[in-house]
């Protein structure tokens, strides 16, 4: 039996949500899956190639409605997430920064102009984006931040440093959230404007697949129109987080599924004293308790879905979503490692892999801490964060 197919879920998915996730997969099985673990293995990832396949079927900024967007549903959106993270977390990556934070603001809060110029370009994977939020003294904390907007006749002119930015060397767009006079703003920051450089962050042994850079801002100066209209406040970026959050409560059960499942058909091939492995009752026990975590998990993101369709869905319980489904794929990733004995230790199978991304999935996007101190105060009253 198939894990997943332990609780029914597919039968909680309609036909459109069951055929835009089988779509995802061909494509993640024909352009990903045969060079993930190459990328991986060298660092290198071919993002712009990437971005081109990854619009032409539709995935990116597929929840956002008009200007080139397919304007589908939460869960739709989610399966996506799971069948791109089920390859690989750095792709999940790409696609979360460029549709749910980088869109998704320009979205949300820019200009008419704004959202012209770049979403469909963005929608068709021509253009990629990237989200600055964290800084190098400010990651949970970015009401901190130092990177400032000051003004000078109608220019802005943007100083600062941010860190750890997905897409950031690759990016023609990066949404630069700064301190203003009035509180936190967004702005579109193209690249190649003078004093904005971006350099990409080595020796990295988690998301390997995936970009991640520094962004310095240096006397960068901007016309008004580069600011993002709608948003001020910490509530501005943290408003878009929420979008990537969600997605995340799916991916990670992509990422557990394909490591449970490498780990069933390791199992019951492995012979290990005269008897397949799949055999014991201590590996019974194990593939029992996953197939329920991640059953569990895979539950809990449909009715999230289902609760963002509604327009019902609280910050909350995204965090609710994504401390439990991270923690949970993680521990499941680590546990079919064990399975696999030595041969888990090789990028021959996707085991290891997964379990060194969702280190960075469990810390991105609001740690594990953060979201746990979230839930307590939505539980409590009390916030507990200083
Ligand atoms: P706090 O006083 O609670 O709130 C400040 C203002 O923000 C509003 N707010 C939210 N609005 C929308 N959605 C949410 N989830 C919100 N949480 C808070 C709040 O209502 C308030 O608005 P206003 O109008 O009254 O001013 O803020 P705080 O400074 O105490 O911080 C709260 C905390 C710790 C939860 C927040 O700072 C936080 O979430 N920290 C974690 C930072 C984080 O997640 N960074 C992620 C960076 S991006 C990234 O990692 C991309 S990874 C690549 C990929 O996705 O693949
Ligand atoms: P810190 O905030 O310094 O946290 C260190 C530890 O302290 C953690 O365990 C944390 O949970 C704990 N802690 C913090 N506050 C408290 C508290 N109040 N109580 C108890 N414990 C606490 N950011 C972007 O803006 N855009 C991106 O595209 C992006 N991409 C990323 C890609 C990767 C691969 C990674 C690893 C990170 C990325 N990030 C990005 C940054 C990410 O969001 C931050 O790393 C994250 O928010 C945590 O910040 P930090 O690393 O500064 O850790």
């Amino acid at each position: 039996m198939h894990p997943s197919a332990l609780f029914a879920v597919d039968g909680l998915l309609t036909d459109e949500e069951r055929d835009i996730r089988q779509a995802v997969r061909q494509v993640c099985d024909r352009e990903i899956r045969p060079h993930v673990a190459g990328w991986f293995e060298t660092g290198e990832l071919p993002a712009r190639e990437l971005a081109r396949t990854l619009g032409s079927v539709g995935v990116l900024g597929m929840h956002l409605d008009g200007y080139g967007c397919a304007g589908l549903g939460a869960v739709a959106y989610g399966v996506a997430c799971l069948e791109l993270e089920a390859a690989d977390s750095g792709l999940r990556s790409l696609v979360s920064v460029q549709g749910s934070l980088a869109m998704y603001a320009i979205w949300k809060y820019g200009s008419e102009e704004q959202k012209r110029e770049w979403l469909p370009a963005m929608a068709a994977g021509e253009r990629i984006g990237c989200f600055g939020l964290t800084e190098p003294d400010f990651g949970s904390d970015p009401g901190g931040m130092r990177t400032t907007a000051r003004r000078d006749g109608s220019d802005w002119v943007l100083n600062g440093t941010k860190m750890w930015i997905t897409n950031g060397s690759v990016a023609d767009v990066s949404v630069v959230w700064a301190r203003a006079e009035d509180g936190i703003r967004g702005f579109l920051v193209p690249a190649g404007t003078p004093g904005f450089a971006a350099h990409d962050l080595k020796h990295k042994i988690s998301l390997r697949a995936s970009v991640t850079s520094e962004l310095v801002l240096d006397g960068v100066r901007l016309p008004a129109e580069a600011m993002l209209p709608g948003a001020r406040g910490l509530s501005g970026p943290l408003g878009c987080l929420n979008e990537a959050r969600f997605g995340i409560v799916f991916g990670a059960m992509g990422a557990a599924l394909d490591c449970l499942e490498t780990a069933l058909a390791y199992a019951a091939e492995r012979e290990v004293f005269a008897r397949p492995l799949a055999s014991y009752q201590l590996t019974q026990a194990k593939l029992a308790d996953m197939a329920l975590e991640v059953g569990k998990g895979l539950l809990l993101a449909v009715h999230l879905g289902r609760l963002k369709e509604r327009g019902t869905l609280t910050p909350e319980l995204v965090s609710a979503g994504k401390l439990n489904n991270v923690r949970e794929a993680l521990d499941v990733a680590r546990t079919c490692r064990t399975l696999l004995g030595a041969s888990g230790i090789t990028l021959e199978y996707p085991v290891i892999r997964h379990a060194v991304n969702l280190e960075s999935v469990l810390t991105y996007e609001g740690t594990s801490e953060i979201h746990a101190l979230v839930v307590g105060r939505a539980l409590t009253g009390l916030p507990a964060f200083h």
